[in-house]
């Protein structure tokens, strides 16, 4: 009975001395547990942060790398005048330059000495030869009589003994006639004596046609008839009967009529008109 009791008192002055101590180490231990398990948005929003002190200045970094390179500038002004360079080498040789005008005809000289005598010639076979050139002749011929065709009748030519002639069947202004003949190597028929005004006249009446200009006029020269070409008008003239009168002061122009005769007209009216055209040496045929 004496050691159970000693026993309760032991026990009870334990508690006495360590209830304490525990509850002293509980009240230090509480606020930290709250604080570690409190949401951090619960400590954000009930927390004011106040900013530290300013730190001292840091050390210097490093030497960066290269930048990039920068954009092209503008234009420069135009720089001075270099000085002159060193006188160049001889060039090559020019080309040839045209061929210059014909000399002059030199003086005849003297007549040679006689050339000695010539052998006896071969006889001619005449006969052979004769009928070679009578076939030429009959071949030249019925050429001749083609080409004389094709001018009649599929151009519409005719022509003399120097000339060609043309009919244009076109309502031209003279001065525009005049320039259609020259663009196709001619004038305006321009007929110089009663050959080629008949023949003109009859080329007329068969195309069915009653007027032409023709290459004459006194543009220039009130009065002074002269042809396209140039050349004035010759002791030859067909003019009709009180022509020219230069009706109205406006009649600068000539046309002919089927019949043959002339009358001055108006250069700006519209009329058909013949071309004559030169015959060269080559067609002769
Ligand atoms: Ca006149
Ligand atoms: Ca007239």
């Amino acid at each position: 009975m004496v050691s159970e009791r000693g026993g309760d008192r032991a026990l009870d002055r334990a508690l006495v001395f360590f209830l304490p101590l525990l509850v002293l180490v509980l009240l230090v231990l509480w606020p930290g547990t709250v604080a570690m398990h409190r949401p951090i948005y619960e400590a954000c929003s009930t927390h004011i942060i106040v900013p530290g002190k300013k730190g001292e200045i840091g050390i210097p970094g490093e030497t960066g790398v290269p930048g990039k390179p920068g954009q092209i500038g503008p234009l420069g002004t135009k720089g001075c005048r270099g000085e002159n360079g060193e006188k160049g080498e001889v060039g090559r040789l020019g080309k040839i330059g045209p061929v210059g005008a014909k000399g002059d005809e030199g003086r005849k000289g003297e007549q040679g000495l006689l050339g000695v005598k010539g052998e006896q010639g071969i006889p001619c076979d005449c006969d052979k030869m004769r009928k070679v050139v009578g076939e030429l002749d009959i071949t030249v011929e019925k050429l001749r009589e083609q080409v004389h065709f094709l001018k009649s009748a599929v151009v519409g030519m005719i022509e003399s003994e120097r000339r060609l002639y043309l009919l244009v069947r076109e309502e031209k202004r003279h001065a525009e006639a005049q320039k259609h003949c020259e663009e196709r190597g001619g004038w305006l028929a321009m007929p110089h004596d009663e050959v080629s005004n008949e023949l003109l006249a009859s080329y007329v009446t068969r195309a069915g046609l009653t007027r032409i200009f023709i290459g004459l006029g006194d543009e220039r020269k009130e009065g002074k008839f002269s042809y396209v070409d140039g050349s004035s008008l010759g002791a030859y003239s067909r003019w009709r009967p009180g022509e020219p009168n230069n009706l109205l002061g406006n009649e600068h122009c000539v046309e002919m009529m089927s019949s043959g005769g002339w009358n001055d007209v108006d250069c700006s009216q519209g009329l058909y008109f013949v071309c004559e055209f030169k015959k060269l040496d080559t067609w002769g045929v």
